[in-house]
Parts: C-alpha cells; structure tokens; sequence
C-alpha cells in the first residue's frame, strides 16, 4: 500500500512537486510513501511526511475512494493535521500552497486526481 497526505491549513492544500522517477518529475502530489512491513498505513503516513517535509503530523479520516496502481499496489489518502515544524521539499523539487482554483489548475499526478472533487469542497474557493 501507498499513503498520501492531505495537509489543510487556512484552506490552503499543500502540493508537493516529484522530482523522480522520470515519467513523473515536475508533477505534483499528495506527499507520501510506500508502507513499511509491520507499519499501519496512518503510522507509515506520519512517518513519509516527517521524512519528506520535516514535519510532524496527525492523521485524519481517509479520503472516499482508493486508487489501484501499476504493479498490484493501492494508493490512500488521508486528511492530516500538522503538529509542528514548517513543511519543507527535503525529497520533492518544490512545494506550493494550493486553493481550489490552484488545485485544480495543476498538474497532478493522474493518480490523484480522483481526489479533487472531494479536496477542492475543503479549500478556500477564488
Ligand atoms: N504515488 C502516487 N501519488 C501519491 C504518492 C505519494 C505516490 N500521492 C505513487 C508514485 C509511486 C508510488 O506511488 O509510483 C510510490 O510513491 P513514492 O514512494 O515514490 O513516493
Ligand atoms: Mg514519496
């Protein structure tokens, strides 16, 4: 399984730009990684966004829908609240702080787009 989190603060979504592999550099995400053996997926969420942005979260309800990906895994997302520590692109090119309008108008990967009706209700809208 792959986790994703969706940081909301001041209904703002945070986007975060892949810098690999090649077919997926410069696209944007939902941060998040792969669950480790013996990790729950909130616990290997925590964990992706404390290792990719140097933040400490709390994970929230899960996003409606998961989404199958190439090579049998499957791709959640969860809404997480941040405790502490200012995101940073310690794994991605870039960060951007996106509102409905932003959200929509970016080039996501096609994995998380299924996300964006529901993400888009939550932001502040142009
Ligand atoms: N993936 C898709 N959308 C996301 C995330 C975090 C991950 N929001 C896909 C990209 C990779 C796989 O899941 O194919 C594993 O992700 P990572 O460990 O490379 O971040
Ligand atoms: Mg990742």
């Amino acid at each position: 399984m792959v986790v994703a989190g969706a940081l909301v603060a001041n209904g703002l979504l945070l986007l975060a730009q892949r810098s690999r592999p090649p077919e997926l550099a410069g696209m944007w995400e939902l941060p998040g990684g792969k669950v480790e053996p013996g990790e729950s997926p909130e616990g290997a969420l925590e964990r992706e966004l404390r290792e990719e942005l140097g933040v400490e979260t709390v994970v929230g309800q899960q996003l409606a829908g998961d989404v199958d990906l190439a090579g049998g895994l499957v791709l959640r997302a969860y809404r997480v609240e941040l405790m502490s520590g200012t995101p940073a692109p310690l794994d991605h090119s870039d960060l951007r702080w996106v509102d409905a309008r932003g959200l929509v108008g970016a080039d996501l990967v096609d994995a998380d787009r299924a996300w964006v009706p529901e993400l888009s209700g939550m932001l502040r809208q142009p």
